[in-house]
C-alpha cells in the first residue's frame, strides 16, 4: 500500500492509500542504512558523575564488559585508595558481530569531599560545553566532511544510597546539567538497600526530580512501533532511576556458576541478574535500545539549544520572516494581488506603446499630406503659368503680331539640333 498526496481545499495535502502493482524496491531502504552504518561504525560518549566512592569507575568497567581501567592492585591499608582526581576520557574500540563501536567514557572525579561543594558542578559543565564548542567549531569550518562527534550523549548521575531523598547537592548538580546532557539518574551501590527500600527511594527521587522541574532523559514513544518494543521500552522506563550494582570481578555462586558479582557472607549479588539489580536494564537502554535516541536528542535538542544561545550571545540574529508560518489562503491572495498588479502594469505599457505608434503614424500621414498639398500647389501654379503664357500667345496671334524673332530662332535652333 502506498499513500499519494493530493491537494486539499485548505491547502494541506490529503493522503489517499494506493496499492502498488509491482515491486518498487524501497522496502530495501532500511538495509541500505544498516549497511552504511555498519561500514561507518558507531561512536558513543558516556559520562559518569557523582560523589566520590559511589562506584563510577567500577560501573564503567562493568557496563562495557571490558577493563577500560586496568585492574587495580589491592593497596596496602596505609596507602590512599584509588580516586579519580581529574576528568578523564578513555576511548576503546569494541566489536561485536562485525559491528564496530568507538566507545568514549568520561569519568569525573567524585565531588562532595570538600567542605564547600558549591562549585563542584563547574568543571563538569565546562567539560560538556567545551565538547559542544569543539563540535560547533567543526561545523563552522569550510570543510565539514569529517565531523568528529565528541559530545556527551548520556550522563549517568550517581545518587548515594541513603534511602531518604535527593540531597541539595544532587538537585543543584542535576539542575546545572539537565539542559546540557541526557541525564540518567541511578542509585549507586544498591546492594546496600533492601528491595522495599529501593522502591520507596526510587519514588522519592522521582518526586524530587518532578518537584524541582529537572528533565531527566525520557525515551520517546512512537506510534508505529511493535508491541514488543513498546513493552520493552515501558519496562525500561519503569526502572528509572536504575538501582545498580557494579563489580569488576567474577565469583562463584553457591550453585556452581561463575558470575560477575559481589560476594557477601550471606550470598552473592549478581550484576547481570535482573532479579538482583537494574544493571541489565541500564545497559540495555544505553546500548541495545536507546543509543541512537540519546545521540539524536543530544544533537537536535541539547546541542541545538546551546548553539543557538551561544550564537545569539555572539550577536548573530535570526531572520524570523524566513521561518514565519504560511497561511495558504493568505499566500494565494497575496500571489493573486501580485499577479494582477503585474498584468495591469503590462497593459499600461502596451497602451503606451500603442499610443506612441499611433502618434508616429499620424505625424507621418500629416507630413505626407502636407507634401501632397505643396506639390499640388506647385503643379497648379505651373499650370496657371502655362495657361497665362498660352493665353498671351493666343492674344498675339489673334492680334497678328508675330512671335518674337528670338523665340522663333530659338525654336528653330532647337529643331535643328534635335535633327542632328
Ligand atoms: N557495595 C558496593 N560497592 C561498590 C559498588 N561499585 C563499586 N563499589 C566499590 O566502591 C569503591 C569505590 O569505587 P570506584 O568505582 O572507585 O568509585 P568512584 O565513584 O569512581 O570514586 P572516585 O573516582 O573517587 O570518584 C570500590 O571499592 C568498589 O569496589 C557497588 O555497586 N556496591
Ligand atoms: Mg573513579
Amino acid at each position: 500500500m502506498a499513500q499519494v498526496a493530493q491537494p486539499h481545499a485548505n491547502g494541506a495535502p490529503q493522503l489517499s492509500r494506493k496499492k502498488l502493482t509491482g515491486y518498487v524496491g524501497f522496502a530495501n531502504l532500511p538495509n541500505q542504512v544498516h549497511r552504511k552504518s555498519v561500514r561507518k561504525g558507531f561512536n558513543f560518549t558516556c559520562m559518569v558523575v557523582g560523589e566520590s566512592g559511589l562506584g563510577k569507575s567500577t560501573l564503567i568497567n562493568t557496563l562495557f564488559n571490558t577493563t577500560l581501567y586496568p585492574r587495580k592492585e589491592v593497596p596496602p591499608p596505609q596507602a590512599e585508595r584509588h580516586r579519580t582526581v581529574a576528568i578523564e576520557s578513555i576511548s576503546a574500540d569494541i566489536e561485536e558481530n562485525g559491528v564496530r563501536l568507538r566507545l568514549n567514557v568520561v569519568d569525573t572525579p567524585g565531588f562532595g569531599d570538600f567542605v564547600n561543594n558549591d562549585n563542584s558542578w563547574k568543571p563538569i559543565v565546562e567539560n560538556i560545553e567545551s565538547r559542544f564548542d569543539a563540535y560547533l567549531e567543526q561545523e563552522n569550518r569550510v570543510n565539514r566532511s569529517k565531523l568528529v562527534d565528541n559530545r556527551v550523549h548520556a550522563c549517568i548521575y550517581f545518587v548515594q544510597p541513603t534511602g531518604h531523598a535527593l540531597r541539595p547537592i544532587d538537585i543543584e548538580f542535576m539542575r546545572r546539567l539537565h539542559q546540557k546532557v541526557n541525564l540518567i539518574p541511578v542509585i549507586a551501590k544498591s546492594d546496600t538497600l533492601t528491595d522495599e527500600e529501593i522502591l520507596s527511594f526510587k519514588q522519592r527521587i522521582l518526586n524530587d526530580i518532578a518537584h524541582h522541574q529537572i528533565d531527566i532523559y525520557h525515551a520517546p514513544v512512537y506510534d508505529n512501533e511493535d508491541e514488543e518494543t513498546i513493552a520493552e521500552n515501558e519496562e525500561i522506563a519503569r526502572k528509572i532511576p536504575f538501582a545498580i550494582v557494579g563489580a569488576n570481578s567474577e565469583i562463584d555462586t553457591p550453585d556452581g556458576r561463575r558470575v560477575r558479582g559481589r560476594g557477601y557472607p550471606w550470598g552473592v549479588i549478581e550484576v547481570d541478574n535482573e532479579e538482583h539489580c537494574d544493571f541489565v536494564k541500564l545497559r540495555q537502554m544505553l546500548i541495545r535500545t536507546h543509543m541512537e535516541e540519546l545521540k539524536e536528542h543530544t544533537h537536535t535538542v541539547l546541542y541545538e539549544k546551546y548553539r543557538s544561545e551561544k550564537l545569539v550571545a555572539m550577536g548573530v540574529t535570526q531572520d524570523h520572516s524566513v521561518f514565519k508560518e504560511v497561511n495558504p489562503a493568505a499566500k494565494m491572495a497575496e500571489e493573486r494581488a501580485l499577479h494582477e498588479a503585474k498584468l495591469a502594469k503590462m497593459e499600461n505599457e502596451m497602451k503606451l506603446v500603442f499610443q506612441q505608434k499611433v502618434a508616429e503614424k499620424e505625424a507621418k500621414l500629416k507630413q505626407s499630406e502636407e507634401e501632397l498639398y505643396s506639390r499640388h500647389r506647385e503643379m497648379r501654379e505651373a499650370l496657371e503659368k502655362q495657361r497665362l503664357d498660352l493665353e498671351d500667345k493666343k492674344r498675339r496671334l489673334e492680334s497678328g503680331r508675330p512671335l518674337t524673332p528670338e523665340k522663333a530662332s530659338q525654336t528653330k535652333k532647337k529643331g535643328f539640333s534635335l535633327r542632328n
